[in-house]
């Protein structure tokens, strides 16, 4: 079995040695490709290639300089994709690499499978989170967790697919790509952790820019 694992990071130099740490370590065994697609002004490029190098981590690691976005990189990141398998997970250890094999396991009957975070937030985020849901499910027609960091899938059906949003519902359209060809999505309930080191991307006006850009996506205006 053979696992790509994409890795958007965008100024992530105080969480990325430990996330490849964390990751060889769950993975141990397992033959793996972290592909980085890195959007940094600060050093995470060079701390990953030289971890890489170190540890004997197979990688692909793309230090992109006027292009910025999570799903602009996670795009970039599909185009390197050559293992059976992907995987696509934030770097800031949020999400735990431990989950990855038993999603991976789902894959025998799924072509997608989505982490589904069980939920400690504050009651505030809970009731932006529900709404966040019911608006997608009146658009899309589906009620699931998009917005969770860490999903696995078949390369395969990925083959010609490229995303057109740029920013943060890219996760959106991947799923709807899923969900409208009728290919089989699971759902792994996971525990996900605060950001323990760096800073957040999310700025105050990305709740606004989302819903353009969802609005954006269902009229496939991109
Ligand atoms: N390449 C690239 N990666 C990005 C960009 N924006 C965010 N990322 C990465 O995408 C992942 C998720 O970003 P976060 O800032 O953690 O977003 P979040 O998890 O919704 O927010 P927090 O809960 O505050 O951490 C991280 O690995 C980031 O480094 C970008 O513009 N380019
Ligand atoms: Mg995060």
């Amino acid at each position: 079995m053979k696992l790509d694992i994409i890795v958007p990071t965008f100024n992530e130099s105080e969480s990325i040695v430990e996330f490849l740490k964390v990751l060889k370590e769950e993975l141990k065994g397992i033959d793996f490709r972290a592909i980085i697609i890195d959007d940094s002004a600060d050093n995470t490029c060079e701390l990953a290639k030289k971890y890489c190098k170190n540890n004997k981590i197979k990688n692909k690691i793309i230090h992109r300089i006027n292009e910025k976005g999570k799903g602009s990189a996670v795009n970039t990141g599909l185009k390197e994709l050559n293992a059976e398998y992907g995987v696509i997970i934030d770097a800031d250890l949020e999400y735990h690499p431990k989950y990855i094999l038993p999603m991976i396991k789902l894959l025998n009957k799924n072509d997608l499978v989505l982490s589904t975070r069980l939920r400690r937030d504050p009651v505030y985020r809970k009731l932006l989170g529900y709404f966040f849901k019911q608006f997608v499910n009146l658009l899309f027609g589906f009620n699931f967790d998009t917005q969770s960091g860490l999903k696995v899938f078949k390369t395969k059906p990925l083959k010609n697919f490229e995303l057109r949003s740029k920013n943060w519902v890219f996760d959106i359209e991947l799923i709807r790509y899923f969900f409208n060809n009728k290919l089989n999505i699971g759902f792994y309930k996971i525990n996900y952790n605060t950001r323990k080191h760096g800073k957040s991307k999310i700025k105050l006006f990305t709740p606004f820019q989302m819903f353009v850009d969802i609005i954006i996506l269902k009229l496939n205006f991109f």
